[in-house]
């Protein structure tokens, strides 16, 4: 890749730290060659180790030193690297110089995370997901750090201490951990009644992505974009995966949670090694700042979202991740995002939940990445120069050079200058004119109404689906009157809601209370985000054991191939197939029964052959394999005398999604279960 991509020189940066000579000998970390790493120094063969064992020393020193804290949230993630391309120029909207020109592109690093499990807990639990993005524009860096929800629970930062330390683990017996379903969230949730429209959002599937691939991402804050003229309109950024949007479901998303804790950064890790760049594309809502008064709602309170159908989303560029870190820790573990990195062009509001975060971000690497100069450490620094009166610190990798680290000098001929309005960054002309109050304003007091919105744009699946996760969450609690505060607050949302979740938990249903919604936002549902990418990059399992028949199994094979989706042969015992019958000469990987399950893959086809349909169907495992898909609403196909290993599961062969008309050629079958594997299927009967 060229130079003018942008890319490179990110990557060219990174190059001149990337150490790999390990054909070379070991040495200290003073360069001098050590002569043993196996044994301490030590007077005679049973005698004491010796103080004067430098190399031992300093190896236990180092070791001792490794960790540094965790992120006190966003602990657990994945990161990438890509670019950024604009689509055009928009000079009417922003003078920020990585949108002043289509098909230019900007490097970009982008870290996908969890809230609130720590560093080693599971991806696939029930929590928002941070989609947090670092351009290396040729301005300086600028870090767009959102979630994959457009609200946030909270208004005004000074409650996010209060709020986090509701849903970590409880203090006294650090219990339990990722996970909302306890007593001190709920706690805080009936106490805090602004939290209600994002819980419908954490109760939603929205807090169990299939893949970081398959997540929208959100600004969540009302920006700023100025132009060069100083015009400001006011800017929500929204992130669209081109795959579209997909979610597990919370059976499978527990199960995943044991089967492969690192499922979704491992989907991510094998996407980007396969070549199977995950594309999202950046789009704004805009709103002139003459409009700012126009809405129902505040758009600096960030517990609300500014309908698509009230204000569509334009779109500005695409992003492309297509590289994998070379190092976890060096890369992944040590960005450190900022919502105060902006570049010209790019300004804030003053929502004061983004105000309170201008403060946290900064303070918060200082402690964590241990002074000043984390700037410097290759993932963090910038393309465009760095140059000012900064000085020293722990960990100064820089050698300033010259007499003078003051302005206004002249012994350095006055040098760096400031660039001045026209190329520096000046911040939105705004007058602010108000009293020193402690308050929240009123336009910030309706913390029902999105709520209700978001409830009512729902489908009718999408529905089943969060009340089962009030029903949980609430049901985990211990203290009853908790339970029952909640239920009464969602009777403020939708009696439907309160109402299911009080049966739910054996509670009296609650008076209806309900706040009237506005209309329905259908962009929303999860059946409107579904993506036209078919079943690209989607797992799925070929579930085959000795006698399988090769005609069957590989067109099935094939046509999934054909439609970029990712096929695994699952055997019992993968080495009794027959070559021929595993679509070897396609390299497709076979995984023993007993090392997978059936929640790993979005979707099970069973291809026939008269002694393997015998094997699977009296085998426990692979009937609870297709059961278990079933139940997760995924495509489930079989061809020829495949089917009765389906019937052998009890799944009724003509449901929603399920595939198995003994009839139908392979290749029918393959076409259809590639169709039915594109979305899940919620609307089955029970299995027989
Ligand atoms: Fe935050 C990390 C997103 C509110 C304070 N936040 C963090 C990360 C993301 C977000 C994606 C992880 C960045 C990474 O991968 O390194 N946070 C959000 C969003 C918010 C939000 C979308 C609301 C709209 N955050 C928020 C508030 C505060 C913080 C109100 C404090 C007043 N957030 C932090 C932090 C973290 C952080 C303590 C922990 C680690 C870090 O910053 O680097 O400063």
């Amino acid at each position: 890749m060229g130079n003018d991509t942008g890319r490179d020189r990110k990557d060219e940066q990174l190059e001149a730290a990337r150490e790999a000579d390990p054909e070379g000998r070991l040495t200290t970390n003073q360069g001098v060659p050590v002569d043993d790493d196996d044994n301490t120094l030590r007077a005679g063969d049973r005698g004491p180790s010796l103080l004067e064992d430098f190399h031992f020393r300093e190896k236990i020193t180092h070791f001792d030193h490794e960790r540094i804290p965790e992120r006190v949230v966003h602990a657990r993630g994945a990161g990438a690297y890509g670019y950024f391309e604009a689509y055009a120029a928009y000079p009417e909207l922003t003078r920020a110089h990585f949108l002043a020109e289509g098909g230019r592109r900007t490097p970009v690093f982008v870290r996908f995370s969890t809230v609130a499990g720590s560093r080693g807990s599971a991806d696939t639990v029930r929590d928002v997901r941070g989609f947090a993005v670092k351009f290396y524009t040729d301005e300086g860096n600028f870090d767009l750090v959102g979630n994959n929800m457009p609200v946030f629970f909270i208004q005004d930062g000074a409650k996010f201490p209060d709020f986090v330390h509701a849903v970590k683990p409880e203090p006294h017996n650090e219990i339990p951990q990722a996970a909302s379903a306890h007593d001190t969230l709920w706690d805080f949730v009936r106490n805090q009644p602004e939290t209600t429209h994002m819980m419908l959002w954490a109760m939603s599937d929205r807090a169990l992505p299939r893949s970081y691939r398959t997540m929208q991402g959100f600004g969540v804050h009302t920006f700023r974009f100025v132009a060069a003229d100083g015009t400001g309109t006011f800017v929500k950024f929204h992130w669209k995966p081109r795959l579209g949007v997909h979610s597990l479901v919370w059976d499978e998303a527990q199960r995943i949670a044991g089967l492969d804790p690192d499922f979704n950064r491992r989907d991510l890790w094998e996407a980007i090694e396969a070549g199977a760049y995950p594309e999202w594309e950046l789009g704004v809502q805009l709103v002139p700042e003459s409009r700012e008064h126009d809405f129902d709602f505040d758009l600096l309170d960030a517990t609300k979202l500014i309908p698509e159908e009230l204000v569509p989303v334009t779109p500005l560029g695409r992003m492309v991740l297509d590289r994998n870190p070379d190092n976890f820790f060096a890369e992944t573990e040590q960005v450190a995002f900022h919502t105060a990195h902006v570049v010209p062009g790019i300004d804030f509001s003053n929502d004061p939940l983004l105000q309170a975060r201008l403060f946290s971000y900064l303070d918060t690497q200082l402690i964590r990445l241990g002074g000043p100069n984390f700037t410097q450490l290759p993932v963090n620094r910038p393309l465009a120069d760095v140059r000012n009166n900064q000085r020293d610190g722990y960990h100064q990798t820089r050698i300033d050079v010259g007499q003078t680290a003051y302005s206004r000098n002249t012994l350095g001929f006055g040098c760096p200058a400031a660039a001045g309005p026209e190329d520096g960054y000046r911040h939105a002309q705004e007058r602010v004119d108000g009293e020193k109050v402690k308050r929240r304003s009123p336009s910030f007091a309706d913390h029902f109404s999105q709520a209700a919105l978001f409830w009512r744009s729902m489908a009718g699946w999408e529905r089943d689906h969060i009340v089962a996760a009030f029903t949980f969450e609430l049901g985990k609690c211990e203290t009853a009157e908790i339970r029952r505060d909640v239920v009464a607050q969602l009777a403020h949302v939708d009696a439907e809601l309160a109402g299911r979740v009080a049966d739910g938990l054996g509670l009296d249903r609650p008076a209806v209370l309900e706040t009237p919604a506005p209309e329905p936002s259908p962009s929303l549902s999860l059946d409107t985000l579904g993506g036209d990418l078919g079943i690209a990059t989607r797992k799925m399992a070929v579930l085959a054991a000795s006698g399988t028949e090769p005609a069957e199994l590989v067109p099935v094979v094939e046509a999934l191939y054909a439609r970029a989706a990712v096929c695994e042969i699952v055997a019992a015992d993968p080495a009794s197939l027959d070559p021929e019958a595993t679509g070897a000469d396609k390299d497709v990987v076979r995984r023993p029964l007993a090392t997978v399950d059936s929640p790993l893959y979005d979707a099970v086809v069973v291809p026939g052959g008269g002694d393997a349909v015998e094997r699977l169907a009296t085998d426990d495992d692979v009937l609870r394999f297709v059961a278990e898909a079933y139940r997760h609403g995924k495509a489930i196909g079989a061809v020829g005398l495949g089917a009765g290993v389906l019937s052998a599961a009890g799944v009724p062969d003509d449901a929603p999604g399920v595939v198995a008309d003994p009839g139908l050629t392979a290749e029918e079958v393959a076409a259809n279960f590639a169709d039915a594997a594109a979305s899940r299927h919620w609307d089955r009967p029970a299995r027989g």
